[in-house]
């Protein structure tokens, strides 16, 4: 059963990779700020992150305090929602989405020489970028792919082709779904490398995923991991609240739709990653239990995850009690 990681302050979106032997957790910094609950997710009004490591998955967690706030960061104008982090060459990325001045989503880029931070934000976003939810894969241990995008509040349906659009809406029901998004990155780690593609789920009968198709389809929250050879690309349905994946045999996909991982959470948002650690597999995800309910006011939790005999994913029930 999954278990509620920190009491004291409200967290979200929790990334949690293994760097130096530790779990470092790199989550949204949820607050109250006082403004109403809309569509476009403006109470998600976070202005800072914070940092946590464990030694051990029962083991106590340290908050290494604020690793990055938005006062510090030069393009920023409001909402630092999901961010990523990744290793390479003795750097530390921060991948974070952020509103810029104009109120548009943009993926930013912030350096460490510790995975705890502080971690200094680069001047602009990430040329090219657009919407939220970044997450990063290091493949074979040279190559480094971003995974980005989310819908309604994470601006995604702005956009065809990686540009925006005049009248921005989701594709009709009977269309293919709009897709998550996957760039490699550059040697640097600072831009994409190429134009983003579309991370293509498809169906049983070999059919991209329809838009219409709410408890299967892409939403946000994107997530990538690899087990046996094989890549887990892992995500949302935000308005049907499941955490979904789909299996593909190379970093851009497609990927084919194998299931749940975990049915709806309390709250509305639903957000996770996955990592192995000491040779077991945990979810990292969130829930609104310890606030009551509120939905910009969420608390990470952890759970082991467990695979079947044939490589898809036990699927996990997201309400636990009200106690946490
Ligand atoms: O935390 C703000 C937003 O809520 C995230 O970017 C989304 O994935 C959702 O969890």
């Amino acid at each position: 059963m999954a278990k509620h990681l920190i009491k004291n302050i409200y967290t979200a979106d929790p990334s949690a990779h293994v760097f130096n032997g530790k779990i470092y957790i790199y989550p949204s910094h949820d607050i109250e700020s006082g403004i109403p609950e809309n569509d476009n997710g403006d109470h998600f009004n976070m202005r800072d992150y914070h940092v946590f490591s464990m030694e051990s998955i029962d083991g106590k967690i340290t908050d290494h305090g604020v690793a990055l706030h938005v006062k510090d960061i030069p393009w920023a104008g409001r909402q630092l929602w999901d961010c990523d982090v990744a290793y390479k060459d003795g750097k530390y990325f921060l991948y974070f989405s952020l509103k810029d001045k104009n109120d548009i989503f943009r993926i930013g880029v912030a350096v460490s020489d510790k995975p705890e931070g502080p971690f200094v934000a680069v001047s602009d976003p990430i040329k090219g970028s657009y919407s939220i939810d970044p997450a990063v894969l290091e493949d074979n241990e040279k190559d480094y792919y971003i995974y980005f995008g989310g819908l309604w509040g994470g601006q995604l349906h702005r956009y065809r082709n990686n540009k925006a659009i005049e009248n921005p809406a989701e594709p009709a029901d009977a269309e293919p779904a709009l897709c998550a998004k996957v760039a490699k990155l550059s040697d640097d780690m600072l831009e994409f490398a190429e134009e983003p593609r579309d991370v293509v789920i498809l169906d049983e009968n070999g059919e991209p995923l329809k838009a219409g198709d709410h408890d299967r389809r892409y939403f946000e929250g994107p997530w990538m991991h690899k087990n046996n050879g094989k890549y887990y690309f892992s995500y949302s349905t935000g308005d049907t609240h499941y955490l979904c994946y789909a299996i593909g045999d190379n970093p851009y996909g497609p990927f084919t739709y194998a299931g749940i991982i975990l049915t709806p959470v309390v709250g509305w948002t639903t957000h996770h990653s996955i990592c192995e650690f000491k040779g077991e597999w945990y979810l990292f995800h969130h829930d609104s239990v310890l606030s009551g309910g509120k939905t910009w006011l969420r608390s990470i939790k952890v759970g082991e995850l467990e695979y079947n005999e044939d490589g898809t994913i036990k699927t996990m029930e997201g309400k636990t009690p009200w106690k946490g």
